[in-house]
C-alpha cells in the first residue's frame, strides 16, 4: 500500500496533471462586454447569504489578467486547465435564438482557450459550474423542464465557437450541489428551501447533460465527453446496527447513486422512492420523470470527473460534537437531503481542514475502487479526478510567502491515496488540484483559501504557496516525492 509509506510513488506515463477554478469563483469582470447577472450575483447581494456580505463582482480578475494566470500554470508545469464557462456572460438575458449570445462573452474564451494551447496546457472545459443567468431564474430556473433545453442551446452556442479547438468537455459540475445544497437547502444560489423543486431540478440538470452528450457526440464523435459528480463516502458509525446502516444507505444513496444510478445505469436507485414517499415527497421525482428521460441521461460518456474532498460517519444516533462544515451563514437553511431525517454526522477525531471538512485520503482510494468497479469500468468510462484540495487560512510569512506545509501534506497524502487505486486496477487517467488560485469560495466568500497560488484580493497579487511549488514539481516528474520530516527519515538526495 503506497499510502502507507513515504517512498517515491511514479505515475502510469501520460498521467494528466491540472488545476481547476470556476468562473464565478475567478473571473471578476461582472459587468463587463455585456455580462449580465447570473444567480450567484443576486443570490450574493442577498443579507446574510454570502459570509461577509462578498461578491463575484471581482474575484481574481481572471477576465483581464487570463494570460499571466496560464502563464502561471505553465510555470507550474500543468498539463490542462480546468476551467468553466460562465452561462450568463455567454447568454445573459437567457434570450433563445442567436440574437441572445453575447459575442464579446464568446470572444473571451476563445482567447482563453488560444492562450492555453499557445502555452500546451489542455483546456478542459465545463459547461456549467453553477451560474445560470439570473434571467433564466426568472421563468423557475432549473425547477423547469424548458431549462434542459436552454442549456443545450447554450451548449451549442460554445461548441461552435471551440470545438475547432477544444476535445474535453465536461456538461455539469457537481449537480448535487447545484440541486439539493441552491434549490432544497438554501445553501447556494439560488437559495431556494423546496425539496420538490430541488428533485425536479437535479433531474433536468442531467437532463440537460444527456441532450449536450448527444449534441455534442454528433457534432465531434472523437471529443471527450464527461460529467463531474461530487462523492461522499458514508460509513455506519456501528456497521453491525442496521439503524446505522440505513443512515449511510441514505446519505449515498441521496448524494452518490441518485446520479450515478441514472447516468451509468439508466435508472434511479430502487431505495430513493420508498424514502421520498416516506418522507412525503412519493411521486414528486415520478412527476418530473418523461419517458424517454432515462435513456438520454445514460447515453454513453468518456469521462466521469470525481470531486472528493472527504466522506462522513453517520448514525441516527446523537454523539457529541457532530461535524458541520458548512458555512455559518445567516439565513435560514435546511439539510440538503431531502429524505434524511435525523441522520447526523459523527465527529470521529480525524484532523480537519480550516472548513472543519474531515482529512480522508483513504476515502478516496475505496471511492475511485468502488467506482471502477460498479460503474465506469465495465462501461469503459475513464475516471479523472476533477477536485480535490483543501481550505486553510494561511500566514504568509514577512514576504508575502505561504509556507503551508499542511496544504502540501493533504495532497500528498490524497496522491499516495489515488496511487493505491491505480495499483489496485482502477482506471483514473489524472488529477485536478482545487484550485489553482484562492478565490470565491461560494457562501464562505474569500474567508477560505484553497488555493496552491495565493491571492491579494486588494492587490491581486498572485504568489506561489510551498505546496504550489511542490505540486509543480510532481507534475513535471510525474511523481510524488518521498517525504521528508517527522514520518520518515529524510530521503537520500539522487
Ligand atoms: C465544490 N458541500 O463545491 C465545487 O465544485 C467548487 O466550486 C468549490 O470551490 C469546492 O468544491 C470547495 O468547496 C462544494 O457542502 C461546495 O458538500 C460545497 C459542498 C461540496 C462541494
Amino acid at each position: 500500500m503506497n499510502s502507507n509509506t513515504t517512498d517515491r510513488v511514479q505515475f502510469p506515463d501520460g498521467f494528466l496533471w491540472g488545476a481547476a477554478t470556476a468562473a464565478f469563483q475567478v473571473e471578476g469582470a461582472s459587468r463587463s462586454d455585456g455580462r449580465k447577472d447570473s444567480v450567484w450575483d443576486t443570490f450574493a447581494r442577498v443579507p446574510g447569504a454570502v459570509l461577509g456580505g462578498d461578491t463575484g463582482e471581482i474575484a481574481c480578475d481572471q477576465y483581464n489578467r487570463y494570460r499571466d494566470d496560464v502563464a502561471l500554470m505553465k510555470s507550474l508545469n500543468l498539463d490542462a486547465y480546468r476551467f468553466s464557462i460562465s452561462w450568463a456572460r455567454v447568454r445573459p438575458d437567457a434570450a433563445k435564438g442567436p440574437a441572445g449570445v453575447n459575442q464579446l462573452g464568446v470572444d473571451y474564451y476563445s482567447r482563453l482557450v488560444d492562450e492555453l494551447l499557445a502555452n500546451d496546457i489542455l483546456p478542459w472545459v465545463t459547461l456549467f459550474h453553477w451560474d445560470h443567468p439570473a434571467a433564466l431564474e426568472e421563468t423557475g430556473g432549473w425547477a423547469n423542464r424548458d431549462a434542459a433545453y436552454r442549456f443545450t442551446e447554450y451548449a451549442l452556442t460554445m461548441h461552435e465557437a471551440l470545438a475547432d479547438r477544444v476535445s474535453v468537455w465536461t456538461t455539469l459540475n457537481e449537480p448535487w450541489c447545484s440541486s439539493f445544497l441552491s434549490y432544497g437547502a438554501g445553501v447556494h444560489a439560488p437559495g431556494k428551501l423546496s425539496y420538490p423543486d430541488a428533485l425536479a431540478a437535479a433531474h433536468h440538470q442531467m437532463l440537460g447533460h444527456g441532450l449536450v452528450v448527444q449534441e455534442l457526440r454528433k457534432r465531434q464523435p472523437e471529443a471527450n465527453l464527461g460529467i463531474t459528480l461530487n462523492f461522499t463516502v458514508a460509513d455506519p458509525v456501528d456497521p453491525s446496527d442496521p439503524q446505522d446502516v440505513d443512515a449511510a444507505r441514505r446519505i449515498d444513496c441521496q448524494m452518490n447513486r441518485v446520479f450515478t444510478d441514472p447516468l451509468l445505469l439508466g435508472e434511479y436507485p430502487r431505495d430513493l422512492f420508498p424514502d421520498l414517499a416516506e418522507a412525503g415527497l412519493g411521486g414528486v421525482l415520478e412527476s418530473v420523470i418523461e419517458d424517454g428521460d432515462l435513456g438520454i441521461i445514460s447515453t454513453p460518456i468518456d469521462t466521469l470527473g470525481v470531486n472528493y474532498y472527504h466522506g462522513e460517519e453517520v448514525s441516527y444516533r446523537e454523539y457529541p460534537g457532530a461535524v458541520d462544515g458548512s458555512a455559518p451563514v445567516a439565513r435560514t437553511t435546511q439539510a440538503p437531503y431531502p429524505a434524511a431525517e435525523g441522520v447526523k454526522v459523527r465527529n470521529r477525531g480525524l484532523p480537519m481542514t480550516d472548513q472543519n471538512w474531515e482529512i480522508q485520503p483513504e476515502g478516496l482510494t475505496r471511492l475511485l475502487t468502488r467506482l471502477h468497479n460498479d460503474y465506469t469500468g465495465p462501461r469503459n468510462v475513464a475516471l479523472y479526478v476533477t477536485e480535490n484540495g483543501c481550505a486553510f487560512d494561511d500566514v504568509p510569512d514577512a514576504s508575502g510567502y505561504v509556507d503551508d506545509q499542511n496544504r502540501l501534506s493533504f495532497y500528498d497524502a490524497h496522491l499516495r491515496a489515488i496511487k493505491d487505486a491505480l495499483d489496485a486496477g482502477v482506471d483514473v487517467r489524472g488529477y485536478f488540484a482545487w484550485s489553482l488560485l484562492d478565490n470565491y469560495e461560494w457562501a464562505w466568500g474569500y474567508s477560505k483559501r484553497f488555493g496552491i497560488v495565493g491571492v491579494d484580493f486588494e492587490t491581486q497579487q498572485r504568489t506561489v504557496k510551498a505546496s504550489g511549488h511542490w505540486y509543480g514539481q510532481v507534475a513535471k516528474d510525474n511523481a510524488v516525492p518521498a517525504l521528508r520530516g517527522t514520518l520518515a527519515e529524510p530521503a537520500m538526495e539522487m
